[in-house]
């Protein structure tokens, strides 16, 4: 098949998983091809079978655009690759603008060809934006006139009937997955020149927008910190870096704690973790504790939204209620201090991570396409 994607190409769980969905498919024997702003983090070098057109962002001074109609330039583009490639469908990650364009361009073509849109929901644009008010009514309009829709949990499909009572649309859950060819548990590697020897390594990466409340992730670590030799190293970048650096320094745990920035590949740094921390008010799946689980690394997270679809409490990781720090941290204390307890809990996460492998949720896709491609043969006829 010809399959157009679209999503946020910047850091972020729905591009990174629009982007190895892409890659995969591409390696099945598809051809893909990304329509968006920048080339999506994930896409790196040549692919076979993978193609990526760029969007405008700006154009020349032009007078009347104070701001630049980005979702026309998308629109326009993805009707103008559907139409030279010979698209036959568009798979659009993230509702707000995507799926919208996607309708438009589907419009742009209305007589001449038939293209089906799938959208897959990821989280905010459901659990947030989507239900402000500038944009509920078009976020609602744009699910239901998609062809397909997906969701990357069954909280996150349950969450989108409740907001948007869509009634039209039969919402499939089709979870996130992991490439288990770059995320998988390591050689021990020691602290990688991030921490002494003797020093656990916990981890975090995120956008570090507030929905991740990065300052509890520095709350959890300093309650470890007073506990026993540890290093905290915070990966990614957002609004919330600055407030997160301060915490380190009230709570007088700086010197052990080190921000990357934003990093295209972080399996290095998931393999050598000995537990990563994703203390979010929501989290519609947690890629990024998939991931981690993938490497090898336990889980303390949030038992909120899909969290629990992907960690099991006690098993495979460590779920709180949002907030809770102290528990938190007195878990995370009690299941470092023990090598069995440990060892137990990271072969438990990353056989759960093998449950969401992209041998097993691709194919999911591939099925979803062939559906909605041939109902739309049978209305043809
Ligand atoms: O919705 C967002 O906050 C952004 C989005 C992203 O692009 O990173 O994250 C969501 O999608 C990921 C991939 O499906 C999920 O793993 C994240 O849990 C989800 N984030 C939230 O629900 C906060």
């Amino acid at each position: 098949m010809k399959i157009g994607i679209t999503c946020y190409p910047t850091y972020g769980g729905s591009g990174a998983v629009a982007t190895e969905l892409g890659l995969d498919l591409a390696r099945r024997g598809h051809e893909v091809h990304f329509i968006t702003y920048d080339s999506p983090f994930r896409l790196r070098g040549y692919v076979e079978r993978v193609y990526f057109h760029q969007v405008e962002t700006r154009m020349g001074r032009y007078p009347l655009f104070d701001h630049f109609p980005y979702t026309l330039a998308l629109a326009s583009k993805q009707h103008e690759v559907a139409v030279r490639e010979g698209l036959d469908l568009l798979h659009v990650h993230y509702a707000i603008p995507h799926a919208t364009t996607a309708f438009l361009a589907r419009e742009m073509l209305r007589g001449e060809r038939d293209i089906q849109v799938i959208t897959t929901l990821h989280g905010t644009d459901i659990t947030l934006v989507g239900q402000e008010s500038s944009f509920y009514a078009i976020t609602k309009f744009s699910i239901e006139r998609s062809d397909a829709v997906t969701a990357v949990s069954a909280y996150l499909r349950d969450e989108t009937y409740r907001a948007f009572g869509c009634v039209s649309c039969d919402l499939q859950l089709i979870p996130n997955f992991v490439n288990l060819n770059e995320y998988q548990p390591g050689e021990p590697t020691g602290r990688l020149g991030l921490a002494p020897d003797d020093h656990k390594l916990i981890t975090h990466v995120s956008n570090f927008r507030e929905v991740k409340r990065v300052k509890d992730v520095i709350r959890v670590f300093a309650r470890i910190h007073r506990a026993m030799p540890a290093t905290l190293v915070m990966i990614g970048d957002g609004p919330e870096r600055e407030d997160a650096e301060n915490e380190a320094r009230e709570l007088g745990v700086t010197h052990d704690v080190k921000f990357l920035g934003r990093l295209d590949s972080v399996a290095s740094l998931l393999q050598a973790s000995d537990l990563f921390v994703l203390p979010s008010q929501n989290e519609s799946f947690g890629l990024a504790a998939l991931e981690a689980m993938a490497c090898g690394s336990p889980v303390v997270a949030s038992r909120a939204g899909g969290l629990p679809e992907v960690v099991d409490d006690g098993l495979n990781g460590i779920l709180e209620p949002v907030g809770s720090v102290e528990a938190m941290g007195r878990r995370a204390v009690e299941l470092l201090r023990s090598p069995e307890r440990h060892a137990a809990m990271r072969g438990a996460a990353i056989a759960k991570a093998r449950e969401f492998s992209a041998d097993r949720v691709v194919p999911l896709y591939e099925s979803l396409y062939e559906e909605v491609t041939r109902v739309s043969r049978r209305h043809d006829a």
